[in-house]
């Protein structure tokens, strides 16, 4: 009771400030700071865990965490599901180390998915993990605890889409109809709810590296408030970085764009339509299979070649690569991607340099590859797609002083052409996933 009288008193001083204060957003000091931090960090975990893993996708192909809509599971029913949910196997320690096996500096997990279940001790809300499961406890705790032990940051992923709670009205659309709500609710309250589970996130769990939203894309008509829920996340944390997965140009107060299942400015997947790459820090977000939340059935696991190749061009944008698991109800990680984590690590551990604290480098990937670059100037050429053993790329914007593979230091046969840069680069010396060239140019620090 003291916490909510606690959040309503801040929500109150937030809001009458907000419409003076995110507009003209400054993020802090320790902002900044953060977003310097997170663009060195370039590899990240993304968890989605939630009761609907006990469903595990039904069998369907497809995203599991969205089975209550897709299978139109009436709140009713879909309100069993907690008692299901019991993952005695879940040991956090595990989880920390397996990301960091995998040279993944930060966990992203989810606190509420659309379904509105939390997973988290939420004292607003007794439809939360403590509450209504017999496993009963804090997983965001126990994982948040074994974070800073291991010396990973913790971002939250908090849907603002709600499928289960009835002042979400009018509702957007998804989780129409079927649910069984009244056709009736109080939107106001329901921010309100929202924001007081944020600041339960924000207030218990220590310092934490950010929130990650999602599901704003389901009504753009109603009012979402921004200003007063990013004021709020920036007042009891204005170290910790907002970013918001609705699929359009970042909105004043956020500190990060992020691209679903696409590299930055690119649109299979239909949500970037705008088009639009921000000078904001970037996140990449990828799925392992074709699901976010676990799914039994879907056995299409990307490869590792692949999810390196992409983590390369994401970072060749200038953007962090932040891979998926979705654990099983029991509390462990699929031993699939246990394995493509690990072997993704042993990549890193001897090629990390050339990711690692870098930013987009000089060329736009392409094809080819993508090329990173150091803080002290150094290139680094991606070679990741060549056919025979000539690749012209375009001119480095300065007079390259030398050219040698990453691995051996073997000098690269080059020549700077009107029409570009010509590389010769032997079978012998071709990697299967990335052929890694450095390269030393005058003048192209970048501090
Ligand atoms: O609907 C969600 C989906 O379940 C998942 O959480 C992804 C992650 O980027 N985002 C939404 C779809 O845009």
């Amino acid at each position: 009771m003291k916490r909510i009288l606690f959040t309503a008193f801040l929500l109150g001083s937030v809001s009458s400030m907000s419409v003076f204060a995110q507009p003209d957003y400054q993020p802090s000091g320790e902002n900044l700071r953060n977003r310097e931090w997170f663009q060195d960090a370039r590899f990240g975990l993304f968890i989605h865990w939630g009761v609907y893993s006990v469903l595990a996708g039904g069998g369907d192909l497809g995203i599991a965490e969205w089975i209550m809509n897709q299978k139109q599971i009436p709140i009713g029913q879909y309100e069993k599901l907690p008692s299901f949910f019991n993952p005695v196997a879940f040991d956090p320690a595990e989880w920390v180390s397996i990301a960091k096996k995998a040279g993944m500096k930060y966990i992203t997990i989810t606190s509420k998915h659309h379904d509105g279940f939390a997973m988290f001790d939420s004292e607003i809300s007794e439809y939360d993990i403590v509450e209504c499961t017999p496993y009963g406890k804090d997983v965001l705790k126990m994982l948040k605890d074994e974070c800073d032990k291991q010396g990973i940051k913790l971002f939250f992923y908090h849907s603002q889409l709600d499928w289960h709670h009835p002042d979400y009205y009018p509702r957007g659309n998804t989780g129409r109809g079927y649910t069984g709500r009244p056709d009736h609710g109080n939107w106001d309250d329901y921010l309100d709810y929202m924001n007081t589970q944020l600041t339960e996130l924000l207030t218990n769990y220590g310092e934490i590296g950010g929130i990650w939203f999602d599901g704003m894309w389901d009504q753009w008509d109603a009012d979402w408030k921004l200003d007063e829920t990013y004021a709020l996340i920036h007042t009891l944390q204005p170290g910790a970085l907002i970013g918001s997965n609705h699929h359009k140009a970042p909105f004043p107060g956020e500190d990060f764009q992020m691209f679903e299942r696409d590299l930055p400015g690119e649109n299979t997947m239909g949500f970037n339509q705008t088009g639009t790459i921000s000078e904001l820090p970037l996140e990449m977000c990828e799925t392992m299979n074709g699901s976010w939340g676990f799914n039994i059935k879907d056995q299409n696991y990307k490869p590792v070649k692949r999810l390196i190749q992409t983590m390369v061009k994401a970072a060749g944008y200038g953007a962090n690569f932040l891979l998926n698991t979705g654990p099983m109800p029991n509390g462990k990680i699929q031993p699939e991607n246990v394995d493509t984590l690990i072997a993704i690590g042993q990549w890193l551990d001897a090629y990390g340099e050339t990711i690692y604290g870098t930013r987009r480098g000089p060329l736009k990937p392409d094809e080819w590859g993508a090329t990173t670059q150091a803080k002290d100037g150094t290139v680094y050429i991606h070679v990741m797609n060549l056919q025979g053993e000539n690749l012209l790329v375009p001119s480095l914007p300065e007079k390259i002083q030398s050219a040698v593979y990453f691995d051996g230091g073997d000098d690269v046969t080059y020549k700077e052409t009107d029409y570009g840069l010509l590389l010769h680069i032997p079978k012998e010396k071709q990697h299967r996933i990335d052929t890694i060239l450095r390269i030393k140019a005058l003048n192209m620090n970048l501090d």
